[in-house]
């Protein structure tokens, strides 16, 4: 059964232009990968109770193991090893979470929670990391935005979509929310283009993205999709500063 997610409001338009090309680099785009990039660990918790608050906007990046998580961090931050790109899924147990924005001014965090759906792992753990996980996406107050990867192989499977019901309360609540199909390099463009109109569908029309770390596909804008997320009242980030002093009035 298809789960379809309802998204209140308006949510970020995807890019007109066709989504398999790779994209123009922008000046947008530069400064959002520039952001991303002073991503640096901040702190790590077995449970929600453990973290600290936060008062900025907070991006959870969740997923099954192996969907690519820590690989698709490493590269929208553009660092070889902040999110650790393990061969043996599973063994990331903790929340960890990356500060954002210039040092001594964070503007935004990154939350890399637990892969779920591991086949070697214990039935009790299992249980208990769903608990940990649906408390910290029911509860977690600075979270902003859901950022759930997939193997584009696979699909959303069954773990999936019990994530997308237990989110749906929240991003009826105005929480934002992004599919993004992973290792697109592994399928055709008529694959990637159908993988791509079957997540929206079973997202309820909602954001998907195709990336792929090898070929750096869907880097550029995800970064500015995450930019524009937590500087929702921002311009865009290359237009901070004012381009041209304050004119004197003779
Ligand atoms: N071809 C390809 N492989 C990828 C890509 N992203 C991740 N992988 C591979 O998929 C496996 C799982 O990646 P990882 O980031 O550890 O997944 P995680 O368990 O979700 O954190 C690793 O062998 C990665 O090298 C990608 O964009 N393209
Ligand atoms: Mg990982």
């Amino acid at each position: 059964m298809p789960t379809t997610l309802k998204h209140p409001g308006r949510m970020p338009a995807t890019p007109a232009r066709a989504p398999l090309a790779r994209p123009a680099t922008t000046p947008e785009g530069r400064a959002a990968l520039a952001w991303m990039h002073t991503a640096r660990f901040y702190t790590t918790a077995a449970q929600l109770h453990q973290l600290p608050a936060v008062e900025v906007p907070e991006i959870a990046f969740v997923g099954r193991s192996n969907a690519g998580k820590s690989t698709a961090i490493n590269t929208l931050t553009q660092q070889r090893q902040l999110a650790f790109a393990s061969k043996k899924p599973g063994r990331t147990q903790h929340i960890n979470l990356f500060a954002l924005g210039k040092q001594g001014a964070t503007d935004a965090v990154l939350a890399d929670l637990p892969g779920y759906g591991y086949a070697a792992v214990s039935r009790e753990d299992k249980l208990r990391w769903q608990r940990v996980m649906l408390n910290y996406l029911v509860r977690r107050q600075s979270l902003t935005a859901i950022v759930l990867l997939c193997d584009p192989r696979l699909g959303l499977t069954e773990l999936d979509e019990a994530l997308l019901d237990a989110l749906r309360p929240r991003v009826e609540d105005g929480l934002k929310f992004l599919v993004l199909l992973t290792k697109a390099d592994k399928l055709t463009r008529a694959e990637q283009a159908r993988a791509l109109s079957i997540t929206r569908l079973q997202t309820g029309g909602g954001e998907a993205m195709l990336f792929s770390a090898l070929k750096k596909q869907g880097v550029e804008e995800v970064a500015q999709l995450l930019w524009q997320w937590c500087h929702a009242d921002a311009a865009a980030p290359d237009a901070i500063e004012p381009a041209e002093p304050a004119q004197e009035i003779p």
